[in-house]
């Protein structure tokens, strides 16, 4: 999957201020830009969660030079920090938006994305979320948490978002999960277009395929949303369908590349 150049880290966030406007031209950072005066924001919340300050906190502090552990940060992409402020650079170039807005670290933070499918119906369909911030549908990915491995992350984050299933079914539900979740194939690693990045902060995931066979696929039609998420149901991959076309940052084109589809 290759992402050529970032739209929703351009667009609106019902949480943010408007962003300074970016044109297509002006996104990378190596392009002059001198008009270029981006909005400043970091959000309550990730003020109010400073690690330095609160011992359960998940935000960095807001001074990126108190940070100590910056040489053992890990990346997926190569990139440069701002000469004049030392912020990281969002990779993918300009957002409108400086400092972090509602993401708790300067520079990478680390999502998962489980994409599970099943065919129904002869068609091919994948588990999608409705979430809580920005009414779109979405994989029922999530952020990675200190000491946890990628593979632990995609199945708390689906049995979380997905499968606030009823107590009776919660046994059925563990077993299948453990059936699902067992075998997956890496689809992609590296940036997310999340309508959340700034120019100092942005998101990157790992995105996992797993499949479901014919019996499991049968099986699995007892999903119930939970924490982040409002609703949750099985989408066709459809490419004419809008809920399928409007997905949730880059999480389209991760399905598409999942499926072989362009
Ligand atoms: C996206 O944000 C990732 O692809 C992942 O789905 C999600 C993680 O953020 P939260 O759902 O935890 O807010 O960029």
């Amino acid at each position: 999957m290759s992402i050529k150049t970032h739209v929703k880290s351009r667009g609106n966030h019902p949480a943010y201020p408007p962003r300074f406007y970016v044109p297509d031209d002006k996104v990378n950072f190596d392009i002059e830009y001198d008009e270029y005066n981006p909005v400043k924001f970091t959000h309550k919340v990730v003020l109010d969660n400073d690690n330095t300050i609160k011992s359960n906190g998940w935000a960095d502090p807001q001074k990126y030079e108190s940070l100590t552990d910056l040489a053992t940060r890990f990346s997926y992409l190569s990139y440069a920090c701002d000469p004049k402020t030392k912020l990281p650079l969002n990779p993918f170039g300009r957002t409108g938006m400086i400092e972090r807005g509602l993401l708790g670290k300067w520079g990478p933070n680390h999502a998962a994305d489980p994409i599970v499918s099943r065919k129904h119906n002869n068609k091919q369909q994948i588990v999608v979320i409705k979430r809580k911030d920005t009414g779109e549908w979405a994989l029922p990915g999530g952020m990675v948490d200190p000491g946890e491995t990628i593979t632990q992350t995609l199945k708390r984050e689906f049995e979380e978002e997905a499968g606030n299933v009823k107590p009776e079914e919660k046994n059925n539900f563990n077993i299948l999960m453990e059936k699902l979740f067992a075998n997956g194939k890496k689809i992609y690693s590296g940036y997310v277009d999340d309508p959340r990045n700034t120019d100092n902060a942005w998101m990157e995931t790992v995105a996992v395929h797993f499949e479901c066979d014919d019996e499991l696929g049968e099986k699995l039609n007892f999903l119930r949303a939970g924490d982040d998420a409002v609703d949750v149901k099985w989408l066709d991959v459809d490419q004419t369908n809008d809920e399928y076309n409007k997905l949730y940052a880059s999480h389209r084109e991760l399905v598409n590349t999942t499926f072989g589809l362009t």
